[in-house]
């Protein structure tokens, strides 16, 4: 039995950015395994990898990887499940060369790719949570009150700033 949601990342030196995406699984309640597997390093031990999980029961196949990141693509090739990708900093342009590699998939295998670096693994967390709530409401609530709780912090922040809101 493999957990709903797997992190790949392409080195070690990745999980600083990538355990940002294990943090918000964790608030959002939901099972998570993470390995560091190359698509260029370890082919082999990568398509392994995804295709134990899904026949494991992995929903979500979460890839960050930094440079030339091929990472996420070929674990989109590999699976029928959803593959989010996150493009990592510290390359050209810190992370430009990431992002177009994440991005720029062929039409037939695609990777939803999100922002580089941490905001991008905080949303690949969410994304993974709302795709998994498609059929699973108690997520789908714990999401609502994210949002809530969300819409309140930016109402606190300007009330912290400028003031409580007068009507005109
Ligand atoms: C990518 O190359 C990895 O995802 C990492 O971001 C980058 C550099 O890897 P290391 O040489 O630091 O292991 O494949």
């Amino acid at each position: 039995m493999s957990t709903r949601v797997v992190i790949v990342m392409g080195s070690q030196r990745d999980w600083d950015v990538m355990k940002e995406t294990g943090a918000e699984l964790d608030r959002l309640g939901v099972d998570w395994t993470a390995h560091v597997s190359s698509a260029h390093r370890s082919l082999d031990r990568t398509l392994a990898l995804v295709r134990d999980a899904e026949a494991g029961g992995t929903r979500v196949f979460v890839c960050g990887a930094g440079m030339a990141a091929h990472l996420a693509g070929v674990v989109a090739g590999a699976t029928v499940r959803p593959v989010l990708g996150v493009p990592l900093p510290g390359g050209l342009s810190d992370g430009l060369d990431a992002l177009l590699s994440t991005v720029q998939m062929p039409g037939g295998v695609p990777v939803a790719t999100v922002a580089v670096g941490k905001a991008g693994a905080k949303n690949a967390a969410v994304l993974a949570a709302q795709i998994l709530a498609v059929a699973d409401e108690p997520l789908a609530a714990k999401l609502r009150a994210g949002k809530v709780a969300q819409a309140e912090a930016v109402g606190a922040a300007d009330a912290e700033l400028f003031g409580p809101r007068r009507s005109s």
